[in-house]
């Protein structure tokens, strides 16, 4: 029985599976957990981060204003359902004026590592690359070098280091769109330089798993496990309609991630509700964080919902994991 390796969470949201359910994932009856206006300026607010935060829960979110520009806002919450975001968007401060400059900041991730909360974002810098910064409790947030050049999203954390070193996740791209890409596996000592690249998984282009054949990248920061890390990430289909986004996981072997162990062939998770489906982009469920009490073994996880909404979905790492197991390419 797969067991999570980490802290305690005794107060995570959760409602339990409903009798009917086959799935190793269920969605949180009441979504969506935010609403698209729940700040007045905002035009949509999905693709955010969330972490337990002096025994409640903090986030940095993804709200997209009514003129249409991507930004990120730090939030707080009591219970993990109902929430406050700020109103004004982060103001990172730093050693140096060149990566300070706002261009667009969207897709955060926020990621615990030893004293203090790094955030990760898809940040504008002559096109898409990783923006990194760091805060101890969400009011000062400090910004540091971009981890890698342009184009790149998806970039995401291990919560520890890994033989030594910091250990990150992305998805090369390019400018738009992008209709391609696999996830990689970098490396750093100091968070500013990064290397040791290594190829994690590619897209599957035969028919055999097509919701991850376009293009995949990691969603929620990795859940170490006693099976390995828990990679629950995204995968594309380019269907005659446009992009479907659905999801599916992962296991990483854990001392060096970069080794596939399992990964879903079906899908855990897929537009199917009418806010998945319907919104500024259809059809689309994308995951940018995960609670987890190594207690009971509950995952909560948060993921926006058609680009305009965000939800809720639970799994219990045993079954998750199993499932992973047994429904693996
Ligand atoms: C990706 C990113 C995500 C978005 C998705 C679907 O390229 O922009 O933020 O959810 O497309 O539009």
């Amino acid at each position: 029985m797969a067991k999570i390796i980490g802290s305690s969470l005794s107060n995570i949201p959760w409602q339990s599976k409903p009798l009917n359910c086959t799935d190793a994932i269920w969605r949180y009856t009441n979504n969506p957990v935010i609403k698209r206006d729940a700040i007045p300026s905002s035009n949509s607010i999905f693709n955010s981060a969330i972490v337990p935060f002096e025994n409640k829960f903090a986030g940095v979110f993804r709200c997209d204003s009514k003129s249409r520009s991507m930004d990120i806002f730090a939030g707080f919450s009591e219970d993990g359902i109902n929430w406050s975001i700020n109103h004004d968007p982060i103001k990172f401060e730093g050693a140096d004026r060149e990566i300070l400059k706002v261009e667009y900041r969207y897709d955060p991730r926020v990621c615990f590592i030893e004293d203090r909360y790094w955030i990760t974002w898809c940040n504008g810098y002559h096109g898409p690359t990783i923006g990194v910064g760091y805060t101890y409790d969400f009011k000062k947030f400090t910004q540091v070098e971009n981890a890698f050049l342009p184009y790149n999203r998806n970039g995401v954390m291990f919560p520890r280091k890994i033989d030594g070193l910091y250990t990150m996740l992305s998805r090369p791209s390019d400018t738009g769109h992008t209709p391609f890409g696999d996830i990689f596996c970098s490396q750093s000592q100091d968070m500013t330089f990064w290397g040791k690249h290594r190829h994690v998984m590619s897209t599957i282009k035969t028919n055999a798993s097509a919701w991850q054949s376009t293009k995949i990248g990691a969603g929620p920061i990795p859940i170490e496990t006693t099976e390995g890390w828990l990679m629950i990430y995204h995968g594309v289909l380019n269907s005659c309609n446009g992009f479907v986004y659905s999801f599916g996981a992962a296991l990483l072997e854990i001392n060096r991630p970069w080794e596939v162990k399992y990964r879903t062939k079906p899908y855990l998770l897929s537009p199917q509700e009418y806010y998945e489906c319907v919104g500024d982009v259809p059809n689309v469920v994308f995951p940018c964080a995960a609670l987890t009490d190594a207690s009971s073994g509950r995952i909560a996880i948060y993921y926006g919902c058609a680009d305009t909404v965000t939800g809720l979905a639970f799994a219990e790492v045993d079954e998750l994991v199993e499932y992973i197991k047994r429904n693996s390419l």
